[in-house]
Parts: structure tokens; sequence; C-alpha cells
């Protein structure tokens, strides 16, 4: 409805434009004329997207990208209690950015929507050593490990962590599941991950698929 798709493009504006407090009124104005969530956040996706490309265009510099993931990060925040808590425990995930990298947008939007799913999501931040995603998932005896990676050169930090909980004889009951935008099905299968998905709602189905695995073979 045109009602709709008018929140939805001043929304995706404030984005552009790196409004985070805009993009916080916009949602809540999004939510009140009732909006479904989910599609107000693959307007998010989406805007998001478009700053990306300006950016690789030098259009825009740093701080307009940074801007743009600050009202993407405001957005998703007012947005996260309406999705929270919709379902029973789907299963538990540990959660974060790889070693080297501190983008986390794409990161918290899939935790967003694995937390709606009825996942219970512990996120680490960013910047996250192989070594911590292997503790706190046998702290917390999570049946998937997530990585995102946005950057070629911290890929390779996935990798690490796979090695590390096979050699800690963990490969098989933490399951691993990796994204991020440089990422692909072919990269997650070189290094042995269990799942890859290259949005939020293909997340959601890789860790469903992923739990079901885990708990089918009595892990
Ligand atoms: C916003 C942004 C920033 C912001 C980050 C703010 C933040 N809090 O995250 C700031 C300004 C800080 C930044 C910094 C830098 N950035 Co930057 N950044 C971007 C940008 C424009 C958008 C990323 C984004 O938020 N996308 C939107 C989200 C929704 O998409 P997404 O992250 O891909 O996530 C989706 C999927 O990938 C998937 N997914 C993501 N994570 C996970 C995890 C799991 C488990 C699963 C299953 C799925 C999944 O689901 C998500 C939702 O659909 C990209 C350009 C681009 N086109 O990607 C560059 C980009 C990633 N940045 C880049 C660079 C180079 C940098 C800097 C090194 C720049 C510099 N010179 O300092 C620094 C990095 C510092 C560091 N050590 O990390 C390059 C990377 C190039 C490369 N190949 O390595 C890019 C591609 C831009 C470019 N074309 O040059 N950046």
């Amino acid at each position: 409805m045109g009602d709709e798709q008018g929140i939805l493009s001043e929304l995706s504006q404030a984005i552009i434009k790196g409004q985070p407090e805009v993009a916080r009124a916009k949602t809540q104005e999004s939510l009140a004329r009732g909006v479904d969530p989910f599609v107000t956040i693959q307007a998010m996706q989406k805007a998001m997207s478009i700053v990306g490309v300006y950016y690789e265009q030098k259009l825009y510099y740093l701080t307009e990208m940074y801007m743009g993931a600050q009202a993407v990060q405001a957005a998703g925040e007012v947005l996260r209690p309406y999705l929270k808590g919709r379902a029973g425990e789907a299963g538990r995930i540990i959660l974060g950015t790889v070693r080297n990298d501190i983008h986390d947008v794409g990161k918290n939007l899939v935790r967003i929507v694995l937390e709606a799913n009825g996942f219970e999501v512990h996120d680490l931040g960013v910047n996250v050593p192989s070594q911590t995603f292997l503790q706190k998932a046998r702290e917390l005896d999570a049946d998937i490990i997530g990585m995102s990676s946005l950057l070629t050169i911290s890929m390779s930090e996935m990798e690490k962590t796979i090695k590390a909980l096979a050699e800690a004889g963990l490969a098989g009951e933490i399951l691993t599941m990796v994204g991020g935008a440089p990422l692909s099905q072919a990269f997650a299968d070189k290094i042995g991950a269990d799942a890859y998905a290259r949005d939020a709602a293909e997340a959601v189905r890789a860790a469903q698929a992923l739990v079901q695995r885990r708990r089918g073979t009595g892990a």
C-alpha cells in the first residue's frame, strides 16, 4: 500500500543520508502504521547496499558510510523488541565478526532475524579471535558458531576457528555457519564451514537445518 511504501522510502532516505535520529523516528512510525518489521528490515538492507554502491563509486567517503551504518543500527534497535521471542527455543548460536574486522551491520541484522525466529543468540561483537569463539561455544554448549567477515583480509580468520574446533575434537559437534559480502558457497566449502548464507533470511533456514542435523545425529 502507498502509505507503507511512503514510510519505507523515508526510512531508506534517512539511511542513505546517514541520519540515525530520523531513521529511528521513521522506524517507530512504520511500527505505528502496522508495517511488518521483516519488510522494514528488507528495506533497511537495500538502503545500506545503496550506501555501499555510492562508496564504491566514490560518491561517498568513509564518514558517510559510517553514518549510514549508524542509521541502520538505530533502526534495528527499534525493531528488535518487536521481533524477539516470537517462537520458542530453536537453538543456541554464538555470533561474532572475526578478528581484524569491525563491520557489524550485517551481523546485527542476522542476530535480530535469528532471535525473531526463536534462536538464542550470544553476540560476541566485533574483532573476535578464533579462540574466543571456541571458548564461548564450549562454555554455553552452543549448537552453532556464526561468523561474519566483510574484508577479504579477515576471511581467513574463519578457517582458524574451524581448524581449532577440529583440533579440539568438536567438528560435527559444534557446527559452523559463515556469511558476509565477500564470501561465497565455494569459499565456505573450501574452509570446511558447515553452512553459508547470503543474507539474514537464508541464515535462519541454514541455522534451522544445522540444528536439525546436530540434534538428529544425537549430539
Ligand atoms: C558500512 C561499511 C563500513 C562501516 C562499518 C560500520 C559498522 N558498524 O559495521 C565503516 C565506515 C566503519 C567501515 C570501515 C571499513 N571498511 Co567498510 N564497508 C561498509 C559497507 C559500505 C557496507 C557494509 C554493510 O553494512 N552492508 C550492509 C549489510 C546488511 O550487508 P552485509 O554486511 O553483507 O550482511 C549481510 C550478508 O552478508 C549476511 N551476513 C553478514 N554477516 C553474516 C554472518 C553470518 C553467520 C551469516 C550466516 C550471514 C551473514 O547477512 C547480512 C544481512 O543480509 C561495505 C560495502 C559493501 N558493499 O558491502 C564496505 C566494505 C566492506 N568496507 C571496506 C573497507 C576496505 C573498509 C576499511 C578497511 C576502510 C578503511 N580504509 O579504513 C574499514 C575496515 C576497518 C576494519 N578493520 O574492519 C571494503 C572491503 C573490501 C575488501 N574486499 O576487503 C568494502 C567492500 C567497501 C569497498 N568496496 O571498498 N566500513
